[in-house]
């Protein structure tokens, strides 16, 4: 099958959201309640091991404070905090405080120009994903992808298959004329679970993870100025990823 279809992930893979973006925003919900906690750079390292900021922040209590007992119970305590943290991300990115990550913008406008069909699979809040594009790449942008599959619209995140499988549904499209663009284990595990081709393009956080059913892996989608450094995989004399290399790296066994 030819490929026809994008499948983009956000968190990490369209924006470098989550050091500078995520973390700061739970932390600013945690002071704003008076609690003293601070998710450092390290700890949250830990923490994205879970994916979803709810599920997160009760992973958070059960691992590292198993004594506190919030009077409302966690699970609303948890949505409760999950709330203000959505409120302060998305002021964030409204001050057009989170860019897209170098070649991005490019890409999505070449993959439209070459006639792909484009898709959003990814565990975060919808609104998380709409405010990104509205503040990068403008209001319009939204309609650009025939599908935002997000957040709670599917019980299981990732790693769980569901939200690509969900998002492949929602276009009408199988498996095999499909690419997907991830950049963490939890998301590669997913997508190749729903039985997808994966590019990767890795960040700070993820450079060190499980990419070996990657077919390519980068560390950006790169610029003709600013080239990408292949990490894993064989991207011929591409030096950023395009339409044309999209195809090629499709069209392989
Ligand atoms: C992203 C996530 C998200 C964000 C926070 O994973 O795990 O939970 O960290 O988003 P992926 P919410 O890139 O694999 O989709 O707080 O809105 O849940
Ligand atoms: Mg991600």
């Amino acid at each position: 099958m030819a490929l026809t279809t994008l499948l983009f992930d956000v968190d990490g893979t369209l924006a470098d959201t989550e050091r500078d973006g995520h973390r700061p925003a739970f932390n600013k919900a945690f002071a704003e309640a008076g609690l003293d906690w601070n998710w450092t750079v390290e700890i949250y390292a830990d923490l994205l091991t879970v994916t979803g900021g709810k599920e997160r922040i009760r992973y958070f209590l059960e691992k590292y404070l198993p004594d506190f007992t919030p009077p409302e119970g966690v699970a609303d305590f948890a949505a409760r905090m999950h709330k203000r943290k959505t409120h302060f991300y998305l002021e964030m990115l409204q001050n057009g405080e989170i860019p897209l990550r170098n070649g991005a913008e490019r890409l999505i406008r070449a993959a439209r120009a070459a006639g792909l069909r484009l898709g959003i699979a990814t565990t975060t809040t919808p609104e998380n994903v709409t405010y990104l594009l509205k503040a990068t790449l403008g209001e319009e942008s939204i309609g650009w992808f025939e599908c935002i599959a997000a957040g709670d619209i599917v019980p299981k995140k990732k790693p769980a298959p569901d939200i690509y499988q969900y998002a492949m549904q929602q276009m009408g499209v199988e498996p095999a004329e499909c690419l997907a663009f991830e950049d963490s284990d939890n998301g590669i595990r997913s997508s190749t679970a729903a039985n997808l081709k994966t590019i990767v393009t890795v960040n700070d956080y993820t450079r060190d993870h499980d990419f070996s059913k990657a077919v390519l892996v980068l560390d950006q989608f790169g610029e003709p100025d600013a080239p990408f450094t292949v990490l894993q995989g064989n991207a011929g004399t591409y030096t950023y990823v395009t339409p044309e290399l999209l195809h090629a790296l499709h069209a392989q066994v």
